[in-house]
């Protein structure tokens, strides 16, 4: 079901080796720029019009009110209420860890930098619909938030026909869990806009934006979440106006693995994987063949009796999924580091130690008992991961996401003429004299 490539006895570049699946984003961009222009200058009637085309539903009111996020709490499903708040106790002990002190540093006599780290003010949390709904994405979402301090907290979510035009009950559930109040039953890239300029519109004195409306969505600094392409073609619009997280593409679960593997569960986590999407990306990298041919044999097996084989098969089968075989586990590091995978798994003997040597992933799942699937509800880690290479660069939501550090600069009279020669010459050395002459006045009659 999944291509090979057999890089054995091959000295080939792992950079570049595996294809990932293509997404056009600019062109998404282009599509949807319509779009978030009119939510810019109309603001709720855009946003009215843009739900009735794109979602089929006439939006009265863009605000979830209270009372049906508190009814959506109370016809959780005790299991899993007792799961979201399980992953929402562990999600919170690990982002907790993640807050930053102020730093002060004496850099001489009477001359100090601190750095200081302030949260947002007000943050846009985007929680998809589709193919599947995603209430654990709201604890991802909201946690880090939380831990840093954000007290504007708003989740944005697509209204479901099927629940009378409010979002998904189990993420107005989640919300309410969390403690979250606002949110509106806003999807795609109206919902992204909405959050990035508000739902007022400049164009209010046309009579179209609903200026009178109760229950405006007011503008946010960061929007973070995941979503599909025109969600993530107006996120790249809107970023520089506001912070946004990593541009999430399909998710992707690359496999390092030995003959110590068990087939079974490599296979079970692969599909789990491709279960989110059909461009979803399954990779297993391996020295053993025997693994290899017995996960094709257990892929088999497994995606026949799976709920959503269709979809997983086409991931599967698709030029982003593959099994690569390596001379040994050296090689495979080089290729699963070259890839940078959003999930990494690790499951070869002395897992920990090949785990530390691992440059470029978004999350490493180490060891026979630690899938992926414990990662994405309930492990305390955060989901909202880079995927298609961003790891190389870029890492998942933290508290870190939603903070500044600024530094805060306070020198004394003496500390200033000391280094004052030193300003001078470089501002004279870049010809901003005046950048020198704001010095020198201090200490001039
Ligand atoms: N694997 C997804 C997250 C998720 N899985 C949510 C299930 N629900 C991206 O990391
Ligand atoms: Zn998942």
């Amino acid at each position: 079901m999944l291509n090979r490539i057999d890089l054995r006895g091959s000295r080939r570049d792992p950079r570049g080796l595996l294809p990932r699946a293509q997404l056009d984003v600019s062109v998404a961009v282009e599509r949807i720029r319509p779009v978030v222009e009119a939510v810019h200058q109309h603001g709720f009637s855009a946003i009215r019009e843009a739900t009735e085309k794109f979602d089929g539903v006439r939006l009265e009111r863009l605000r979830v009110p209270a009372e049906a996020i508190a009814a959506a709490a109370e016809a959780l499903d005790p299991a899993v209420r007792a799961a979201l708040l399980e992953a929402i106790k562990r999600a919170r002990r690990v982002h907790a860890d993640q807050r930053r002190t102020d730093v002060t540093t004496q850099v001489v006599d009477g001359g100090t930098v601190t750095e200081r780290w302030v949260p947002v003010s007000r943050v846009g949390l985007y929680v998809p619909g589709g193919l599947a709904v995603y209430p654990s994405t709201v604890v991802m979402n909201v946690v880090p938030a939380q831990e840093a301090g954000v007290e504007g907290l708003v989740v944005a979510s697509p209204p479901q026909t099927a629940n009378d035009g409010l979002p998904d009950a189990r993420v107005l559930a989640a919300c309410a869990l969390l403690g979250v109040t606002e949110v509106y039953a806003v999807g795609g890239a109206q919902a992204i806009a909405m959050l990035g300029y508000g739902s007022r519109g400049v164009a209010a004195s046309d009579g179209s934006a609903g200026a009178d409306l109760l229950d405006h969505c007011e503008p946010v600094d960061v929007i973070t979440g995941p979503g599909n392409i025109w969600v993530t073609a107006a996120k790249r619009l809107l970023q520089g106006r506001v912070g946004i997280d990593a541009e999430a593409g399909p998710t992707e679960i690359a496999v390092l693995a030995d003959e110590t593997a068990d087939p079974r569960h490599v296979a079970a986590d692969l599909i789990s994987q491709a279960e989110h999407d059909p461009l979803a990306a399954s990779v297993l990298v391996t020295d053993s063949l025997a693994l290899a041919d017995a996960v094709e044999v257990e892929l088999d097996k497994q995606v026949a009796a799976t709920r959503h084989d269709e979809r997983v098969r086409t991931a599967l089968s698709g030029e982003q999924s593959a099994i690569v075989l390596v001379d040994d586990l050296e090689q495979g590091l080089a290729v699963v580091d070259a890839y940078a995978a959003e999930h990494l798994e690790i499951q070869t003997r002395d897992a920990r130690e090949w785990a530390m040597r691992v440059r470029n992933a978004g999350a490493i799942f180490v060891g026979a008992w630690s899938p992926v699937s414990l990662g994405d509800y309930a492990a305390g880690s955060n989901h909202v991961l880079p995927t298609g290479g961003c790891a190389r660069h870029s890492s998942g939501l933290s508290v870190q996401s939603f903070l500044r550090g600024i530094h805060v600069i306070e020198y004394d009279e003496a500390a200033l003429r000391d280094v004052a020669g030193h300003v001078v010459a470089l501002a004279n050395a870049e010809d901003l004299p005046a950048h020198g002459d704001a010095v020198k006045a201090r200490f001039q009659g």
